[in-house]
């Protein structure tokens, strides 16, 4: 039966070695949470790093290790204390972290970090490689593992991997940055899905792909050499009923029953006649959450106003993160200082500002936080989404509390009725915690009941799967794909055809076809393998070979005009037949050009690597070598200037890969190749092309002829190849 494998760095278990046996605790962060409800399915297994290195272990307790995981689905990576130095410390906290978190000045590039994470990212593959059987379904976990989809699929074809980046994905400014950029983008691109908190990272990944790899883009769809990777955003939720239960059961307990802490914060709250208002802050100890920001925003909203000190508190905890890092470090250290100082600064005898908890909490200590705190402040300066600020919400039972967010998180794009600030703006957090302080009740219930309702629909669980569904419906849409691939079994059906057949005519694309792109169309001239296989194809019995192209008359009479095969170029303008000259197939002009040349050399003048070709009866605005975004912005002013300029004139777009052609309208690849056919009764047709402008050639060529698409793409070709090299496989089986 087929399972679900889910990797992350992190095994969501913690493991203590307590007189040489082994205690796990589940762990409890938003990816082990998240994840729950997929793993909790029965054929499910996790991989990850148990937490303990190898030099901690011995034979004896590997094996218990592995007992007490297995109890759990879950199954550990071996890794040693130099792999998690380099690796875990070391690239992805040290370069990735940073870096795709915009603190570019954090980051550092090290060629031995690097080394390492590729390492450990091939250590992760060998065991998943282990584990995994047809049929499953790999779903691989954020920015420690980038490399970890490719290294998959190189050694399993046809497996169903998506991924889940937690973390912002950068702009392409900030990404190009990286050595190992390409590496990093091909790696997860193994992925057949991959996901992201918002549509912003999901474009800066695409812009990166597009500019850095040069892969073909369509909508969120990325073709991937053989295929295709899709792309889209999938917020994550919480475990909603798990936070408002735990609230509800909070402020059920009696006095007694209480904790220690919530006890403190009631204790406190008596003295100071509920005078004092609460003002929560949360995070792990890390220089993204804008912990001394917030720190100093708090400090000037004291001195702003001093009407509320004495009046309200900072309870801030911040728990111990990546403390082996020496930013974490620094930051702890500006952190202790900046509390004592704003603490000494305002306290009284009865009153400190801030409550500073350094680590980290029980859970329902957690909920005590939570649900004691009138106001939640999360100021991060950059965070993928930040899953407290809706955990904070769901533990509102009653509706009241304010939440005033960062802009700069991935959560702020979903929770709008909170208090939105931008981080870096003092004055605005000073100004916001007043009207949080002061909000009325009526609006603070009103905008919660607005959040809640959407964190209560769109929970983990509904993440989870619709992360599943979407993992599952591309992999189907690739296998409809699959279904009109070209393998062994067609081919050989058409090559039978082709044998039987008595008349036979063949209509070959020249570009993406027979040869590759070049970066100016003058540079993909024939090589000798496109002359070897058309005369090859030219010296069947009955055979015409026609060379169909929209390239222009005088380079293809030069590189192909001592041949004998036939030759269509100009999209159909031109024919040549075997041994005589050209003759136009349409009655044409091109006395248009005069007053469209020019705009298309205006265009080219203020677009970097454009180049205008003009034809005998068409012109081509070619921007292969454009800036991609640049290419087709201005491809689309283009289109919608000329369309203005030729209404009323009997001529027409054509849109290629990466060209723009005005041609006279009525000439097409399909109109020159159905003429074609009245010549003879062809009982073996066939055509082969990788263009939009082929698509003319498939759509008017009668449903027996044999249609093949080169590259996956939207085609109307019951037929396709991947690429160049299968176009030469096909092709010589006709023989
Ligand atoms: C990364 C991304 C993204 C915190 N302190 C305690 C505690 N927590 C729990 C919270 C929450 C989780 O840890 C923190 O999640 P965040 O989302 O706020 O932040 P990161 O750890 O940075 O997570 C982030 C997330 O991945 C998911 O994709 O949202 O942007 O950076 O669940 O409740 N739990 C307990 N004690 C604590 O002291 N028990």
């Amino acid at each position: 039966m087929s399972k679900t494998i889910i990797i992350s760095n992190r095994l969501p278990l913690q493991l203590q070695i307590l007189d040489n046996t082994i205690e796990t605790t589940p762990s409890v962060g938003g990816l082990a949470t998240g994840m729950k409800s997929v793993h909790s399915e029965k054929e499910s297994v996790w991989i990850g790093w148990s937490g303990l290195t190898e030099e901690q272990l011995d034979p004896e307790l590997t094996n218990k290790v592995n007992d007490a995981l297995k109890k759990h689905q879950c199954i550990s990576v071996p890794l040693t204390e130099n792999d998690i130095d380099g690796f875990y410390y070391g690239f992805s906290n040290n370069t990735l972290w940073p870096l795709f978190h915009y603190f570019m000045e954090y980051a550092k590039f090290e060629k031995n970090t690097w080394e390492t994470y590729k390492l450990v990212n091939q250590k992760f593959a060998e065991v998943v490689l282990e584990n995994l059987t047809d049929g499953d379904t790999v779903w691989i976990h954020d920015y420690q593992l980038l490399l970890l989809p490719q290294l998959i699929r190189q050694q399993r074809p046809n497996v169903s991997i998506g991924f889940f980046l937690h973390i912002p994905f950068p702009s392409y400014e900030v990404f190009r940055t990286l050595p190992c950029r390409e590496e990093l983008l091909k790696g997860m691109l193994g992925a057949n899905l991959l996901g992201f908190h918002t549509y912003d990272y999901e474009r800066h990944f695409l812009s990166s792909v597009e500019r850095i790899l040069g892969y073909e883009i369509n909508f969120n769809n990325i073709t991937v050499e053989n295929r295709i990777a899709k792309i889209d955003s999938f917020p994550m939720g919480i475990d909603f009923k798990k936070f408002h239960d735990a609230a509800i059961l909070h402020n059920q307990k009696s006095i007694k029953e209480r904790t220690e802490i919530q006890q403190g914060i009631d204790k406190h709250l008596k003295e100071e006649q509920n005078q004092s208002k609460l003002i929560l802050s949360i995070d792990r100890l890390d220089y993204t959450k804008g912990i001394a920001n917030r720190l100093r925003a708090f400090e000037y909203f004291l001195e702003k106003y001093p009407e509320f000190r004495g009046k309200t508190r900072l309870v801030m905890l911040a728990v111990p993160s990546r403390s082996n890092v020496p930013q974490y470090q620094l930051l702890k250290n500006e952190i202790d200082q900046l509390v004592g100082q704003i603490n000494g600064k305002f306290a009284e005898v009865n009153w400190t500002p801030i409550w500073y908890f350094y680590r980290s909490m029980p859970f329902e200590n957690l909920i005590d936080l939570y649900t004691s705190s009138e106001v939640a402040l999360l100021t991060p300066i950059r965070d993928g989404m930040n899953l407290v600020a809706k955990e904070y919400i769901a533990s509102k039972v009653n509706k009241k509390g304010v939440l005033i967010l960062s802009e700069m998180t991935g959560a702020a794009n979903e929770m709008s009725e909170a208090l939105i600030i931008n981080p870096n703006n003092f004055e605005e957090i000073a100004d916001t915690i007043k009207i949080a302080l002061e909000m009325p009740e009526e609006e603070q219930i009103k905008r919660n009941s607005a959040l809640q309702k959407r964190l209560k629909r769109y929970n983990v669980e509904k993440w989870a799967n619709d992360f599943m569904d979407s993992l599952g419906t591309t992999i189907n849409d690739s296998e409809q794909s699959t279904q009109k691939k070209i393998n062994d079994s067609v081919k050989t059906e058409m090559a039978t055809k082709f044998l039987q057949a008595k008349n036979k005519i063949m209509f070959l694309d020249y570009d993406g076809t027979m040869v590759p792109f070049a970066k100016l169309p003058e540079n993909a001239k024939p090589t000798q393998r496109v002359f070897d296989l058309l005369d090859m194809l030219h010296a069947q019995e009955n055979t015409k070979v026609i060379l169909i192209t929209g390239r222009d008359r005088d380079t293809i009479q030069e590189w192909f005009g001592h041949k004998e095969y036939t030759l269509i170029t100009e999209h159909g303008a031109w024919l040549k037949e075997t041994n005589k000259d050209w003759e136009l197939m349409e009655r044409l002009d091109n006395q248009w050009f005069e007053s469209i040349a020019p705009v298309l050399e205006s265009f080219t003048d203020r677009t970097p690597g454009s180049l205008v070709e003009e034809k005998r009866y068409s012109l081509a605005w070619h921007f292969r070598n454009v800036d991609p975004e640049l290419g087709k912005k201005r491809a689309n002013t283009l289109k919608s200037t000329i369309q203005h300029l030729i209404a009323n004139h009997n001529l027409e777009i054509l849109e290629g890969d990466k060209v723009i052609e005005i041609k006279v309208s009525g000439v097409s690849k399909g109109k020159s190749a159905s003429k074609m056919l009245t010549e003879k009764d062809y009982d073996f047709i066939f055509a082969i092309g990788d263009d939009w402008t082929d698509e003319h050639m498939f759509k008017e060529l009668p449903n027996e002829a044999f249609k093949v698409k080169v590259g996956i793409k939207k085609t109307v070709a019951p037929y396709y190849v991947e690429d160049i090299d299968q176009v030469y496989d096909l092709l010589t089986a006709f023989k």
